[in-house]
């Protein structure tokens, strides 16, 4: 029988000497780097728990391996009970125009002044794990690290919420999230329950038609708007109060996918976003956005046709111009996904001297929300100490203390104020923060106000100022929808909802949902003014970027292709700051028709063309007809409205997909150095929406 005690020496000398594992401990040891316990205690093995005899029980003695085990069992916390799924990362918000006669707000003191900003986008409604592109609302929130205290902007990438008053917001996210007897659907809103509450929510309708539009699947975090949705207070240094709405304009321009992309996208990188984001910082291509604010006085408040305090309302820009004062960057992607993206604890009542809150009883419920949520998430009220959620452009000094994790230990016996020790920090009234002085009265009531009654005519106004590309997508939402409702009354009362915003659009839904005949519509508190006029900020499709920058090109390869074009391709991407992508049937290499092997980035059969934005099909002598993955690549660039260049050698994939290369608008012969550039220019424009039509034919 085998010595036991000779097998575990056997083992020792086997990790020390070979290969096994053993480089790391030998490199460890070299390099002064130490395993060690929590406590500080150097590990010796980390491969074998500590037993009674090789083959006997495990000794409940060794330390080492239940402190590792018990803390991995406690490594999650709860995930945030909406926007669960989020991803963050560092940069600087340099202001461009000083706001120092409006606010007293820090950031904005002076032209050029740079304030530290951690910055956070997410899903609403799935879990940490969903995927990435799942048609719904975008978080966009921004901590700004001010020299006057931490100040945070908690938006959304649309600028209207689906309610009035905070106290609707649990009904609504019980309602959106998966239902609680099965369990799901996970992170969609095409469902019974979140339908039949809509449908019994008129208020919800000017953010139905933006949740139904092509804005809630973007093409990247990075070519998102972000929006502070209330109306907030400027405040400055007399205490005058001017109204102001914040906007966040991408420097990339307004972009989205098309529905069966997104689906497709889910597949094949349910991580899209979040890689989007890491990729561009990784290669030095800091996304940026504009910060505009709407500033407004009184009279305008009291003279706009809808109340400024209503969240389900915009100013549209035509109204109130938004006026640029500050660039955000973001260039510094996290070190710990746990510590800084998941820890981050944003609340809307983190506000600093120059900024206020206006009465919109939506924000005063967040103001609420957001604290005591973080006390549940974050386990305790140290969570400020952690060093994301930690101000760095000022001391903090105070008297709170202990609680869980506390990390400070104030030196001496004063743990109060005022006292008479004549030490610790005191309140100041001139630097400190001040309330804008706002006279309140009224009776205690719960009552909605009657300048927060139209629900319809915004919703039509953001209708007819899309292109028709885009009012057809937006039907083809709400028919996708309320398709998956079981329940014919849901899809009735929708259908009821969308003839007081548009009389064609609830024809159309009502025909593509084979309801045969026209539901009532449901009583309106207010008729919908049907007098707004279009705005052209509230489309995406117009006008489109003027460049391909960080974007990125598809160019499909097989062996024996033509590497001048695809260099010549390369060079005109590059030109405008994008990226190319080169995929080809085996991730080894293709075949230059030089004979050289050319690098590939990705292999097809992981690559489908929904990853990228523009397409280019470079087959040599190695035909990709037969080929499903190289047919379902360009058969879905085609039905995406993607531009596509192709080489001659393309013509029998072309073929086999059915379509007619005939260059036009989105389809370019790609024969010499000068198509390619030309080709590139074309992609500046984000799809070559003009084919839909065809397709849809
Ligand atoms: Fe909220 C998270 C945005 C209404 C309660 N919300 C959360 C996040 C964003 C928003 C971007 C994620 C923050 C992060 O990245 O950590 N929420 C909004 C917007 C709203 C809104 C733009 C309407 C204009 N929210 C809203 C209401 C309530 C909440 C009315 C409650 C009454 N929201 C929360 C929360 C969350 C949250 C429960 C979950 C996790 C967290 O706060 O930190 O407190």
């Amino acid at each position: 029988m085998a010595d036991p005690t000779k097998q575990t020496a056997d083992f020792d000398a086997l990790i020390s000497e070979t290969g096994a594992g053993g480089e790391v401990h030998q490199q460890a040891r070299d390099d002064g780097e130490r395993l060690t316990t929590a406590q500080g205690v150097v590990i010796a093995d980390n491969q074998n728990s500590l037993r009674a005899g090789a083959p006997g029980p495990t000794l409940m003695e060794d330390f080492a391996m239940r402190e590792k085990i018990f803390h991995f069992d406690h490594e999650r916390i709860p995930e945030r009970v909406v926007h669960a799924r989020g991803y963050g990362a560092h940069g600087t918000f340099t202001c461009t125009r000083a706001l120092g006669d409006v606010t007293r707000a820090a950031p904005f003191a002076s032209e050029g002044k740079e304030t530290e900003v951690f910055v956070r986008f997410s899903t609403v409604a799935g879990s940490k794990g969903s995927p990435d592109l799942a048609r719904d609302v975008r978080g966009f929130s921004v901590k700004f690290y001010t020299d006057e205290g931490n100040w945070d902007i908690v938006g959304n990438n649309i600028p209207v919420f689906f309610i009035q008053d905070a106290i609707k917001f649990p009904d609504l996210v019980h309602a959106l999230k998966p239902a609680p007897d099965r369990g799901f659907p996970q992170a969609q809103s095409a469902h019974d329950n979140f339908w039949d509450f809509i449908s019994l929510t008129p208020e919800a309708m000017h953010m139905v038609m933006w949740q139904m539009s092509d804005r809630t699947i973007p093409r990247s975090f990075t070519t998102m708007e972000g929006f502070g949705v209330h109306t907030f207070r400027f405040v400055n240094a007399e205490g005058k109060s001017t109204f102001v709405k914040f906007h966040w304009k991408p420097r990339m321009g307004l972009q989205s996918v098309v529905w069966d992309e997104a689906v497709k996208s889910n597949g094949a990188d349910p991580d899209r976003h979040r890689r989007d984001l890491w990729d561009a910082i990784d290669r030095g291509d800091f996304p940026q956005w504009d910060l505009g604010v709407q500033m407004f006085d009184q009279d305008f408040a009291d003279g706009f046709a809808f109340d400024v305090l209503d969240p389900t309302k915009i100013i549209p820009e035509e109204d109130c111009p938004v006026d640029l004062i500050g660039t955000l960057r973001l260039d510094r992607a996290v070190d710990n996904f746990f510590a800084e993206t998941e820890q981050v604890a944003f609340c809307t009542a983190n506000v600093i001297p120059g900024i206020d809150f206006s009465d919109d009883p939506l924000l005063q419920g967040r103001n609420f929300s957001y604290l005591d949520t973080q006390l549940k998430r974050l386990g305790g009220p140290n969570f400020t100490k952690l060093p994301v959620n930690a101000p760095k452009g000022c001391p903090v000094s105070n008297y709170q203390q202990d609680g869980h994790m506390q990390s400070d230990a104030r030196k001496g016996r004063v743990n109060y104020e005022p006292n008479g020790w004549g030490i610790g920090p005191r309140a100041h009234p001139l630097e400190g923060y001040v309330s804008y002085r706002q006279p309140v009265t009224g009776e205690k009531v719960r009552l909605r106000p009657e300048s927060f009654a139209d629900h319809y005519s915004q919703a039509r106004q953001f209708y007819i100022s899309q292109t028709a590309s885009e009012q057809g997508h937006i039907l083809a939402a709400l028919v996708f929808e309320l398709s998956k409702c079981e329940e014919p009354a849901i899809r009735e009362r929708m259908v009821g909802h969308l003839t007081h915003i548009d009389a064609l659009l609830a024809q159309d839904a009502a025909d593509r949902l084979g309801i045969l005949e026209m539901p009532k519509p449901p009583p309106a508190a207010m008729p919908t003014q049907t007098d707004l006029k279009p705005s052209s900020a509230l489309s995406i499709q117009s006008p489109p970027p003027d460049s391909f920058k960080g974007r990125i090109l598809g160019v499909l390869i097989s062996d024996g292709f033509d590497g001048g074009m695809l260099m010549a391709l390369k060079s005109a991407v590059e030109a405008e700051g994008g990226v190319v992508r080169i995929i080809a049937p085996r991730i080894g290499g293709a075949m230059c028709s030089n004979d050289n092997l050319h690098p590939v980035t990705d292999q097809l059969g992981g690559a489908p063309s929904v990853l990228f934005d523009a397409v280019a099909i470079l087959p040599g002598t190695e035909s990709l007809a037969k080929c499903p993955a190289a047919v379902d690549f360009l058969r879905d660039a085609h039905a995406h409205c993607k531009h596509i260049g192709a080489t001659h050698g393309a013509t029998d994939l072309i073929a086999a997909c059915g379509l007619d290369g005939s260059p036009d608008g989105g389809m370019h012969a790609l024969n010499d150095p000068a198509s390619a550039k030309a080709f590139v220019t074309a992609c500046r424009g984000l799809r070559f929406w003009e084919r839909e039509a065809a397709l849809m034919a």
